[in-house]
């Protein structure tokens, strides 16, 4: 049996109503503001920039705090282009034969199409891994518990903190991603989970004039 943690005072900040609701409106213009972008600039971004937003994601929950994450943050133009030439073969794949028509046609309208030109313009690409598993000093194997949900809300505070920096992401899953293992000489005990795109935009860069669903059509209150 393992140890329990000691237990501390949690620290909390109770705020007025007022301030509350001041801060949750705040917060949604933010996020509202978001767009995912494919037109990237080759601008450098600072280094400190993208480890803020690491340490941000790292602070996400995690099924038994496994933090079962790895971010393997790409600059290197040699890595950036070799990544880039492995994932416009499975794209090319996916475009022409694998994805069904029905697939096709939800996609038609975003213009996406098997050329990935962002992946070597881009700054950084933080490609990002899912550990099935975690190992102690002595190298003995844990299962981890909850690897997609926890990752999955490391990946949206990571999208987060770089927005709030003022960068421009973008989310490419490239499938099948196993290349990236080999490239990036990562373990086979860990899943390549998303590839996300940051820096910024292209001047003169568009997005689809795309909106989201209002509150009533994705909550109900009971
Ligand atoms: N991975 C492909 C296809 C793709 C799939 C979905 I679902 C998207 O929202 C966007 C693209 C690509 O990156 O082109």
């Amino acid at each position: 049996m393992s140890d329990s943690y000691p237990f501390i005072p949690l620290e909390f900040d109770e705020h007025d109503s007022d301030s509350m609701l001041a801060a949750a409106q705040s917060f949604y213009q933010h996020v509202s503001q978001r767009r995912t972008v494919r037109e990237f600039s080759d601008r450098p971004v600072p280094r400190e920039i993208i480890d803020n937003a690491l340490l941000a994601a790292g602070t996400a929950p995690s099924g038994a705090n496994m933090q079962p994450w790895h971010f393997v943050v790409v600059s290197n133009p040699a890595v950036k282009k070799e990544i880039r030439v492995a994932a416009e073969v499975e794209e090319l794949e996916f475009y022409t034969h694998r994805a069904s028509q029905e697939w096709l046609d939800a996609l038609a309208p975003l213009g996406t199409d098997e050329h990935k030109p962002f992946l070597e313009t881009a700054p950084y690409l933080i490609v990002i891994f899912l550990k099935k598993f975690s190992f102690d000093e002595a190298g003995k194997r844990f299962k981890n518990y909850y690897t997609a949900e926890s990752v999955g809300i490391a990946t949206g505070i990571l999208i987060t903190a770089l927005h709030t920096a003022g960068l421009v992401t973008l989310t490419h899953t490239p499938s099948p991603m196993k290349f990236l293992n080999k490239i990036l000489d990562r373990p086979s005990t860990e899943r390549p989970y998303l590839i996300l795109v940051a820096g910024y935009p292209e001047d003169g860069a568009t997005v689809p004039d795309i909106s989201k669903l209002p509150l009533e059509d994705i909550a109900s209150y009971i």
